[in-house]
C-alpha cells in the first residue's frame, strides 16, 4: 500500500471503500487520457491567448513525462512544483501523475525557508519553477535552494533556464508510453495549513483523491459545458479539488487560469470565457461584491460562487445572491481530506448560515469535548473525522501523527464546530495554534521558531488579531534578550532574510517584558490575544 512513509487505511477499510464503489482503481493519468479520447477537441485549459484541447494537454503531458523519465525521474520520486497560474502547471502535474512521481505542491509565495525545507525533507529529485513571476526571480531562489540542498538533482525552468534544465526541452520527447502508477499509490504531497514548527505534508492516493474529486464534480453539477475560473493559486487544495480544476477535467469542462484574483483581472476573463463557476476566499468575495456594483463587465454567465478557506460571515453571505446574481456555495474543506459543501438547491438560510455537510455518506464526523467524549447534539466541540478520502497520517511524521490522529484513525482537525440537526457544520472557532489570514494559514510555532533564531529575541508568541478585511492577522509578541531593544521593522527584515514567505511575516510585532502565563506555567496566548484585541478596539473608538 502506501508504506511506512505514509500510514494508509487498514485492509478491511480499504475493502469496504472499494466495495462501496468509492475507490475505483482509476488514476489521474488515465483520467486525462480517457477524457482526451472522449472530449479530444474540447478546450481543457485557457491561459491568456493559449487554449489547449484535451488532446493537446494529454499529449503534452505525455511528452513532458518522457522528458522527466529521461532525466531519471520515476515512480515514487518527489518533485517540488512551484508554478504560478499558468498552463504548464497542469502539464507538469499530469506528467508527474503519469509516471507515478509525486508533485509536492508549493505555493508561488514560498521562499527559501519553505522550498529548502520541502526539497530537503522529501529528498526531492527535482524542483520545477518559472523563471520569473510577479517581479520575483525563481531561478535566483533555485540557486539558493541548490546550495542548501545539494541532493536536489534537477531544477527545471519554464522560460529562461540560465544554467538549469529548460522545461521546453522536455516537450521534444516522444510521448511516454511507460507503465503508470497503481491507484492505491500516492499521487502527490499537499501542504497542510499546519500548526507545528515545521510544515507537514499530506500524502494523498489516486484512489482517495479521485473519489473526492468525482463526488465534488457531481455535487457542483459540473458538465462538459462548465467553465471554471482558477482565481486562487492553482496548487491550493480548494481550487484543485473542490471541485476545482481536477473536478472540471473529470467532467470534460474548461479550466480558465487567472493570473490574479483581483476583480480588474478576473472580471474581463469571466466575460470573455463565459465562466460559470469559481472559488474564492472570504476577503476576495468581499472585494468582488464591492467591485460588481459598478462593473461594466458582463458577469451573467457566472452561476456558482464558492467561498471557503476561512469563515464567511452571514452578513456577507446574504449579499451574494442579490448583488452578484449567483448561487453561493460555502465550502469548508481541508487538504487532509474532509470537504463540506452547502448543496446548490439548499434553502438560502442553510447556504448563508452553515459551512455545508460532508461529501460522503461514509465521512464519519465526531464533535467532542476536551476529553474526546461526544458532546450533546448541537453543542460546540472539536471536530474529528475519518473517511474514504481523509488521510490516516502525515508524510514521515510518526510522532506528530500520534497526536494529530486518534488511536482509531480519526483526524483531529483542530476546528471547533457545531452540527445542525440536518448534519450541516457551522465553524465556530479553532483550537489549533494557527492564524487563518483570510484563508492563508500561518502556523504560530513556525514563525516563533524563526523569531527565536534572532540573537535579540529571548521568547516569542504569535497570535491572531481581528481584522475587518482578512478576518484575522498575525501579531507577534516578543520578549527581548536582556539589554537588547530589537525594533519591529528590523525583526521583520530578519524574518524576510531567513526566506520566510511574505504572508507569514507578522502584521504587527509588540515588544513586551514578559508573557502572561496559564496556571500550569505555559504562555497564555488567550491573554495575549485579548490584550491585542482590546488595544486595537481602544484605538478604533
Ligand atoms: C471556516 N474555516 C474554514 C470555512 C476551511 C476546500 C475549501 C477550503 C480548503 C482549505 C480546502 C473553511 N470556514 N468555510 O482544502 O478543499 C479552515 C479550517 C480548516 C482549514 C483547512 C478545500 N474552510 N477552513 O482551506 O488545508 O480551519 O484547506 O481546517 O488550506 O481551513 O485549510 P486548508
Amino acid at each position: 500500500m502506501t508504506g511506512t512513509d505514509a500510514p494508509g487505511w487498514p485492509e478491511d477499510v480499504v475493502r469496504r471503500y472499494r466495495d462501496a464503489g468509492y475507490w475505483t482503481g482509476e488514476t489521474f493519468g488515465r483520467l486525462l487520457s480517457d477524457r482526451a479520447t472522449v472530449h479530444g477537441d474540447r478546450v481543457a485549459v485557457v491561459d491568456g491567448e493559449r487554449r489547449w484541447t484535451y488532446r493537446e494537454l494529454d499529449e503534452r503531458a505525455a511528452r513532458v513525462a518522457a522528458g522527466l523519465r529521461a532525466l531519471g525521474i520515476g515512480h515514487g520520486d518527489r518533485v517540488v512544483v512551484q508554478l504560478p497560474n499558468i498552463a504548464e502547471f497542469y502539464e507538469t502535474v499530469f506528467a508527474l501523475f503519469r509516471i507515478g512521481a509525486l508533485p509536492v505542491f508549493a505555493l508561488p509565495a514560498h521562499r527559501l525557508a519553505e522550498i529548502g525545507y520541502f526539497c530537503e525533507f522529501t529528498e526531492a529529485a527535482a524542483y520545477v519553477v518559472t523563471d520569473e513571476h510577479d517581479g520575483f526571480s525563481y531561478t535566483g531562489l533555485a540557486e539558493q535552494v541548490r546550495e542548501r540542498v545539494p541532493g536536489l538533482r534537477h531544477v527545471v525552468v519554464v522560460g529562461e533556464p540560465g544554467r538549469f534544465t529548460q522545461y521546453e526541452s522536455l516537450l521534444a520527447h516522444e510521448p511516454d508510453t511507460g507503465p503508470g502508477p497503481g491507484a492505491s499509490d500516492l499521487a502527490f504531497l499537499q501542504l497542510s495549513g499546519g500548526s507545528t514548527g515545521t510544515p507537514k505534508l499530506i500524502p494523498r492516493t489516486h484512489d482517495d483523491y479521485l473519489y473526492s474529486v468525482r463526488e465534488s464534480a457531481r455535487i457542483c453539477a459540473l458538465t462538459p459545458d462548465s467553465v471554471y475560473l482558477v482565481a486562487l493559486p492553482a496548487a491550493h487544495n480548494f481550487p484543485m479539488s473542490s471541485p476545482g480544476s481536477l473536478g472540471v477535467f473529470h467532467a470534460g469542462g474548461t479550466v480558465v487560469l487567472s493570473p490574479s484574483p483581483a476583480p480588474d483581472v478576473a472580471f474581463p476573463l469571466i466575460e470573455r470565457e463565459r465562466v460559470t463557476i469559481t472559488a474564492l476566499v472570504p476577503p476576495l468575495a468581499l472585494a468582488w461584491l464591492g467591485a460588481a456594483a459598478s462593473t461594466s463587465y458582463d458577469l451573467t454567465s457566472l452561476s456558482v460562487l464558492q467561498v471557503g478557506g476561512a469563515k464567511f460571515s452571514e452578513a456577507a453571505a446574504r449579499r451574494v445572491r442579490p448583488e452578484l446574481g449567483v448561487t453561493l456555495q460555502q465550502v469548508f474543506g481541508m487538504a487532509e481530506g474532509l470537504v463540506n459543501y452547502t448543496r446548490l438547491g439548499d434553502p438560502e438560510d442553510v447556504v448563508t448560515t452553515t459551512q455545508g455537510r460532508p461529501i460522503s455518506p461514509d465521512d464519519e464526523v465526531r464533535v467532542v469535548d476536551d476529553e474526546d467524549a461526544e458532546v450533546s447534539p448541537g453543542t460546540t466541540g472539536h471536530l474529528l473525522t475519518r473517511g474514504p478520502y481523509t488521510i490516516r497520517g502525515y508524510y514521515r511524521a510518526p510522532e506528530h501523527n500520534a497526536q494529530a490522529f486518534t488511536p482509531d484513525g480519526f483526524y483531529r482537525t483542530g476546528d471547533i464546530v457545531r452540527r445542525t440537526p440536518d448534519g450541516y457544520l457551522v465553524v465556530e472557532g479553532r483550537a489549533k495554534d494557527q492564524i487563518n489570514r483570510g484563508g492563508e494559514k500561518v502556523a504560530a510555532e513556525e514563525v516563533e521558531n524563526h523569531l527565536l533564531a534572532c540573537a535579540d529575541v529571548h521568547d516569542a508568541a504569535v497570535v491572531s488579531m481581528p481584522d475587518d478585511y482578512l478576518g484575522e492577522r498575525t501579531c507577534a509578541f516578543v520578549v527581548p534578550v536582556a539589554g537588547r531593544t530589537p525594533k519591529p521593522l528590523a525583526l521583520k527584515r530578519f524574518l524576510r532574510e531567513r526566506g520566510l514567505a511574505a504572508y507569514k511575516l507578522p502584521d504587527r510585532i509588540q515588544i513586551v517584558d514578559e508573557f502572561p502565563s496559564t496556571p500550569v506555567g505555559k504562555v497564555s496566548k488567550a491573554v495575549l490575544r485579548r490584550a491585542i484585541t482590546e488595544s486595537l478596539s481602544r484605538k478604533e473608538s
